[in-house]
């Protein structure tokens, strides 16, 4: 089959502006596609730099026989436009959705759009039975992990969706699907100091997260808490320097496993490497961070999320402040860069609770970017939203997440008030604490003379 996988333009571009973020689970879908016997062609907005009409164009002149496309917080309103253009210019040509936002609220989405299919979940197994399925004319309703419009414009869940047990038996992404060259050249992530990690891919080797905290899509996007060897994930590292050339590796894990262990395998086999990645503060000790150092680890981040504990306890993050000042002094003596995120006006959150986070800035000098609540599908917020009426209308929250950021987007008023404390206020201490998590990150590209970083969160 003639597939188009369509990654959409991001409405979030301006916070990311000195990186090109691959859109990783579509190309793992478009790998395994193509393994399946299926032509497959990605169009990339982001690295192709596609607006709307021209990706339009590009899609309806290479005459595909379905199309799918991956559904993140920001690509609801986009789906608006889209779904109505395909049924106008593709007609009969189904329209297939997966991702996260499409996980968390499926009916919403697919309502929104008119789409025939939505891939509930992963999509390593339900998305190549779908295709297959479709190929052979054969009905979606016995294929589960699906939602399926049905004739008369019914949608239907087909069950639970299947799972990949063995991480290390998933394919190597293939990266020629997308723009990898740009990829690679798109100059160093904004998490990275200039002088650190350039030419990077990324990686993923974790699916699921065994916390459960309030703000937090994972948990209920990946069954359970899977991951992958560390020898398995350092061949599939070793390959790309190989192939590619490549001097840094991004781990985009959540939170990545086992550190000390991938960091060992590291070591081994590309000595050269360096790398950067999610942790949490309570992993961090002297020996392991030291362990990771000597496998090439230069930068972590890390969720703070607040610096009082009980906003902490209340988003059930059971990390404490004293863990986030503690990973920041580690890492300080150890020579890994350390920058986190912080989120303003969760549950509990008060001016006392608000000035406590801005004294733990001050006070480690850390370097972070701050936040406010966004109410995810799936997540514990959004239920509460719910449950309280702060979301009266899904659909409309679900635009107004796809509405294009101004610079500097951290400093968004929130959607929805969690902590009842007035959109000025939160605003006011979200600007104060970014400016003051800024300070290291200014001295680390000064002394790097590296480019303006003015729009930039890190
Ligand atoms: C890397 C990452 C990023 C990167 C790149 C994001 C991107 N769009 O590719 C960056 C740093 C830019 C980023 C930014 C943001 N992110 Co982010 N990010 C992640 C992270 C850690 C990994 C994504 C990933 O590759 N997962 C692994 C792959 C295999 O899974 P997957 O993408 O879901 O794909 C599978 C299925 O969904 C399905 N599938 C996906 N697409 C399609 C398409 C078709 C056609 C089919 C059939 C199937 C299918 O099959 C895939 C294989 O199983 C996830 C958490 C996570 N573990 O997933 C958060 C996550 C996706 N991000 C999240 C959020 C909130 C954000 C931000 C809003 C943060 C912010 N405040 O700015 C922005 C939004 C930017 C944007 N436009 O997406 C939330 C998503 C919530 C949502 N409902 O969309 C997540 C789940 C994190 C969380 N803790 O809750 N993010």
């Amino acid at each position: 089959m003639r597939i188009a996988l369509v990654n959409p333009p991001w409405m979030y571009k301006r916070l990311y502006t000195h990186s090109l973020y691959p859109p990783y689970g579509l190309l793992m879908i478009g790998t395994m596609l193509a393994e399946d016997g299926h032509d497959v062609r990605i169009f990339d907005c982001n690295a192709d730099e596609l607006d709307e009409p021209a990706l339009f164009e590009a899609v309806a002149s290479w005459r595909p026989e379905a199309v799918g496309v991956t559904v993140f917080t920001d690509t609801f309103a986009f789906l608006e436009r889209f779904g109505p253009w395909m049924r106008k210019e593709l007609p009969g040509r189904p329209l297939i959705l997966g991702g996260a936002l499409m996980s968390g609220a499926p009916e919403v989405v697919m309502r929104s759009c008119g789409a025939d299919v939505g891939v509930i979940g992963e999509g390593f197994i339900s998305a190549t039975n779908l295709f297959r399925a479709l190929e052979q004319g054969e009905s979606l309703s016995t294929v589960p992990g699906l939602i399926v419009r049905a004739e008369n414009d019914e949608l239907h869940r087909t069950g639970p969706t299947p799972v990949w047990d063995k991480l290390d038996d998933l394919p190597i992404p293939d990266w020629e699907l997308l723009p990898v060259r740009k990829y690679i050249a798109g100059g160093p992530s904004p998490y990275f100091s200039k002088r650190r990690l350039q030419h990077y891919l990324s990686i993923i080797t974790t699916l699921g997260c065994p916390w459960s905290c309030s703000f937090c899509q994972v948990p209920s996007l990946f069954e359970g808490v899977r991951r992958r060897s560390p020898a398995s994930v350092a061949a599939e590292v070793k390959g790309y320097v190989d192939r590619y050339g490549i001097e840094s590796m991004y781990f985009r894990d959540d939170i990545l496993f086992r550190p000390g262990r991938i960091a060992d395998a590291l070591a081994e086999a590309v000595p050269d490497l360096q790398w950067s990645a999610l942790l949490r503060a309570d992993m961090i000790t002297p020996s392991r961070v030291r362990r990771m150092r000597a496998g090439g680890c230069r930068e972590i981040r890390v969720g703070f999320e607040s610096g009082d504990d009980l906003v902490l306890d209340r988003a059930n993050k059971k990390t404490a402040v004293a863990d986030n000042v503690r990973c920041i002094e580690v890492c300080h003596a150890e020579n890994v860069a350390v920058s986190g995120f912080l989120i303003v006006g969760l549950p509990g959150e008060t001016e006392a609770s608000l000035a406590a986070t801005l004294r733990f800035v001050e006070e480690t000098g850390a370097r972070v970017s701050v936040h406010f609540p966004l109410p995810l599908p799936g997540t514990e917020l959004f239920r509460q939203g719910l449950r309280d009426g702060l979301i009266p209308d899904q659909a409309a929250l679900l635009r107004r997440f796809s509405e294009p950021q101004l610079p500097g987007a951290v400093l968004q008023p929130p959607p929805v008030d969690y902590c009842g404390l007035p959109d000025d206020v939160l605003v006011g201490w979200a600007t104060r604490i970014a400016e003051v998590g800024r300070r290291g990150v200014d001295a680390d590209e000064a002394a790097a003379g590296a480019a303006d970083h003015a729009d930039c969160p890190f």
